[in-house]
């Protein structure tokens, strides 16, 4: 596996890592404020840090949690946020759903589902306008894209030229909700050809993959001046928000003592890496990323 790979890999265990020892904090009730983890949405979160230059924005949602720690240089700024300390990413003052690292490129996170697609918009425009260079990432989901501001923004974008990568994460899940228990189902597919805006779709959790083809949707956004628009099939193995287990009779349980893997399917991209690297170099990366309690051996 070349060097690359390996970093890729390498990024997404620290990250599972992390939101691993955060659930633990969840379960001790240590935080005021509802963090939603992403554990299952490592592989596009660190695909899509990796393809950011220094240009790049990326605008997020509530979900944002994996995001901001694929971009951190460690978990301390961000478990300091979510203690309301002074010393946290943003002073104590954002909290997780709003959560954003403007030095590593994160403009804007919203609580508020569609509200950062017109956002996004914003951020695109004012680098057309300015002749700034670099693309804007904003991050949805299968529950947010219901709402009206993300077909207005399809619209917006595609009408002014806007370079803006749109990801969608269809998690088949909002709250409580998977997509056929609230809505008619809507092929985004089509949407975006009825527009004329470039379309595709990625599952598999395979990180070297994803990184390929988000950098060749940030180049074409940036090299055609369109709007791009990117599905991803993936599953949250953690429940809305606030820890797992979240209850007594709680169906999902996740605990750091159980090591890095959370599902033996492809629906986790820590497994897939396992199946990827072979059980040696797998366990290799585990203890280089994993000081404390996620040992290889429980990996
Ligand atoms: C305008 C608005 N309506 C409702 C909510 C409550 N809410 C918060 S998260 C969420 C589900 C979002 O689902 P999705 O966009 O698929 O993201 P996921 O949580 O699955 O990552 C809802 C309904 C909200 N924050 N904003």
């Amino acid at each position: 596996m070349q060097g690359k790979s390996l970093e890729l890999a390498r990024r997404v265990l620290r990250l599972r890592y992390w939101q691993l020892l955060i659930n633990e904090d969840l379960k001790q009730k240590l935080f005021v404020v509802p963090v939603h983890c992403a554990i299952g949405h490592e592989a596009i979160a660190i695909a899509v840090s990796d393809s950011m230059g220094p240009l790049d924005q990326l605008v997020l949602s509530h979900r944002n949690l994996a995001y901001n720690l694929a971009r951190a240089d460690g978990l301390d700024g961000i478990r300091d946020e979510f203690l309301h300390r002074g010393a946290g990413l943003c002073h104590g003052h954002l909290g997780s759903m709003n959560l954003v690292n403007r030095a590593r490129g994160i403009v804007y996170s919203s609580s508020i589902l569609g509200n950062n697609i017109p956002v996004a918009c914003g951020f695109a425009l004012a680098k057309q306008v300015r002749g700034l260079g670099g693309v804007v990432i904003v991050l949805t989901g299968d529950g947010a894209m219901e709402e009206g501001p993300f077909y207005e923004g399809l619209v917006f974008a595609k009408s002014h030229n806007l370079s803006l990568v749109i990801v969608v994460e269809n998690n088949n899940q909002s709250m409580a909700s998977t997509i056929s228990e609230r809505r008619c189902s809507i092929s985004l597919a089509d949407l975006c050809r009825s527009l004329a805006i470039p379309f595709a779709t990625l599952s598999g959790n395979d990180v070297m993959d994803y990184t390929v083809e988000v950098k060749r949707l940030a180049e074409r956004a940036t090299d055609a001046s369109t709007p791009v628009c990117l599905e991803v099939h993936l599953a949250a193995l953690n429940q809305h928000a606030g820890p797992t287990p979240g209850w007594p009779t709680d169906p999902k349980t996740i605990s750091i003592d159980n090591g890095l893997t959370v599902e033996p399917t492809t629906s986790d991209p820590v497994f897939v890496l396992r199946r990827q690297l072979g059980p040696d170099l797998f366990d290799e990366l585990i203890r280089e990323v994993t000081p404390g309690p996620a040992q290889s051996s429980r990996a």
